[in-house]
């Protein structure tokens, strides 16, 4: 009966992905709020329901890739693999929605198109694909960073004969490569995650390298009854951990520098990081991401590592990055990426020297070859951050738009509010660190302080909240300053800067100076009264 379009609700999210799910118990059982939630998909999962790709799974371990809020929750599910496939993350969510009987406020198959503020009633319109319009005092964006696909514009994609596929968009009933020909265009975490599926059942597999990447074996392997019963009497210690570090990983940074220490010392620190696997490898040393001179040490073992797992010195070249700092873009994490190019059914081409020029009725044309193939991969990525945010279409206070707003780059208030967009909250928004972390870590505080400032203003009467102009640039000038403590703008094509996308301005997007920083950053704002943010 929640679901009548002439009702006014509290609350309207949009999005039913870890963000999404949260948010909406928090707002129904603790401030006891009507809200509801959106979702453009079937089911619950957000980028989990979306990413089926051969080889989709998180780069977290399982067991921190999860809700922290509910002990219980936590004791009663248990992770069948130390990274959880794409499929499981959706089994957990789809369980966390029935548990807490949150589908009953969840309108499926709802695909947000439009949102506008009007100032005379402090209400938000929210209009679906559907033509059902929905109106709010709250609207929360739960969309994700890097749910908005980038197919890139090639000449000629129209006239292909096969069939073509986005990494993020796969089709739910799952594609057959036996026996194709298969190009896949792309290498960053999930080129690198598909290939070696793909290449295994395919007759050929044809991989299109603009930027030989760094990645890290991931040593994936099934979690045993001892560990899972070990990690779950460690919970409350464990999340202790993730909260009060920079990244939302369990893992543990010693103090020391990679110079600090003998060159035999670093590399059996190296050599045991690979061997364990996964994105604890950044941690090993305490100056990664912030010294190059330590950086070059790691990058230089793995650029080793590449050249001994690669047989073919021509190909272990090509793949060997030259062009960036290990970690300075989002470090992948693979199962036997690098040694699927020593099948014989997997090619290598290097679209960096001889770039694609178009797309024909049987294949990819670069400027110096022709490769016939009877499907194409875009593992092309995401216009991250801002692109999910923009797809809403957002008309704020006095009729402004967010596209032109942010026409020069993104400018918010810790993430989660915009000036000109009283009432709007946008959890893990440019600005945040969430795209830097184990995200349901930064989700649990995002939405937590969105809760907490909800809260606030019904105790204090106010029914408009907004971001201060000057507020939200100091915001920005400061998330660009912190990126620039760290190696992270070295990599200058990186979505992190909008750099993927052609046209979109170059702005270091997210938070780089560490979550539990940001958190306490955030907790000190609402302490001070929300500063930097008018109620009225
Ligand atoms: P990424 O990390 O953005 O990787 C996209 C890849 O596609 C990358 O190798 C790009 O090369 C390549 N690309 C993009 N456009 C083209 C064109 N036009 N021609 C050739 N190659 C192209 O996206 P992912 O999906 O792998 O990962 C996104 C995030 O999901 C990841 O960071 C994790 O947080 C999870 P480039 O490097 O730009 O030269």
């Amino acid at each position: 009966e929640i679901f009548h379009t002439d009702e006014i609700v509290d609350a309207i999210i949009i999005g039913a992905g870890f963000s999404g799910l949260y948010q909406l118990y928090q707002l129904r059982e603790e401030l006891g709020l009507k809200a509801i939630v959106l979702e453009a998909g079937k089911d619950v999962g957000g980028t989990w329901y979306w990413n089926r790709y051969p080889g989709a799974r998180c780069d977290s371990e399982s067991y921190a890739y999860s809700y922290s809020f509910d002990p219980s929750l936590e004791q009663e599910w248990s992770w069948s693999e130390r990274y959880p496939g794409a499929a499981e993350i959706r089994s957990y969510l789809e369980h966390v929605a029935d548990r807490f009987d949150l589908r009953r406020n969840i309108h499926f198959g709802a695909k947000v198109v439009g949102a506008s503020f009007d100032d005379a009633t402090n209400l938000w319109t929210v209009s679906t694909l559907d033509g059902a319009d929905f109106r709010c005092r709250f609207l929360i964006t739960a969309v994700g960073c890097i749910s908005s696909a980038n197919v890139p514009h090639i000449a000629g994609l129209a006239d292909f004969k096969g069939e073509w596929y986005h990494t993020g968009h796969w089709p739910h009933e799952g594609v057959d490569f036996s026996g194709l020909r298969v190009g896949l265009i792309g290498t960053g975490s999930t080129g690198i995650q598909a290939a070696p599926e793909i290449a295994r059942e395919a007759a050929h597999l044809t991989v299109f390298q603009r930027t030989a990447n760094y990645s890290i074996p991931a040593h994936n392997a099934p979690l045993g009854k001892d560990e899972i019963r070990a990690i779950k009497e460690d919970y409350p210690a464990i999340r202790k951990h993730m909260r009060s570090n920079s990244n939302g990983h369990p893992y543990q940074m010693p103090p020391e520098g990679a110079l600090s220490v003998s060159s035999e010392e670093r590399e059996r620190r190296y050599e045991d990081a690979w061997a364990k696997g996964g994105l604890g490898f950044r941690a090993v040393f305490s100056d990664l991401l912030t010294d190059i001179k330590a950086n070059t040490t790691a990058s230089d073992f793995i650029r080793g590592k590449i050249r001994s797992i690669v047989k073919d010195p021509e190909t272990a070249s090509l793949l060997t990055p030259t062009d960036h700092p290990f970690a300075s873009k989002r470090p992948p994490i693979d199962t036997n990426y690098f040694e699927t190019f020593n099948r014989s059914n997997v090619t290598l081409v290097d679209v960096r020297a001889a770039p694609i020029q178009s797309i024909t009725a049987t294949g990819i044309r670069t400027t110096n070859a022709d490769y016939e193939l009877d499907a194409i991969v875009f593992a092309t990525g995401f216009d991250a951050m801002t692109g999910p945010l923009l797809a809403l279409n957002l008309i704020g206070s006095g009729g402004r738009t967010l596209r032109d707003d942010w026409s020069t780059g993104p400018s918010t208030l810790l993430g989660v509010q915009t000036p000109g967009y009283p009432n709007l909250f946008t959890v893990t928004g440019p600005g945040s660190p969430s795209v830097l972390c184990n995200m349901p870590v930064a989700i649990e505080q995002h939405t937590r302080w969105i809760t907490a400032c909800i809260a606030y203003m019904a105790d204090k009467g106010y029914k408009r909240i907004e971001a201060d102009v000057d507020a939200a640039q100091a915001w920005m000038a400061h998330v660009d300053a912190a990126a620039k403590n760290t190696l992270l703008p070295m990599a200058n094509h990186s979505w992190y800067l909008g750099a993927n996308i052609p046209g979109k301005p170059r702005v270091f997007m997210p938070y780089a100076g560490g979550l539990s920083n940001f958190a306490s950053k955030s907790d000190d704002i609402a302490r001070a009264g929300y500063q930097g943010f008018r109620m009225s």
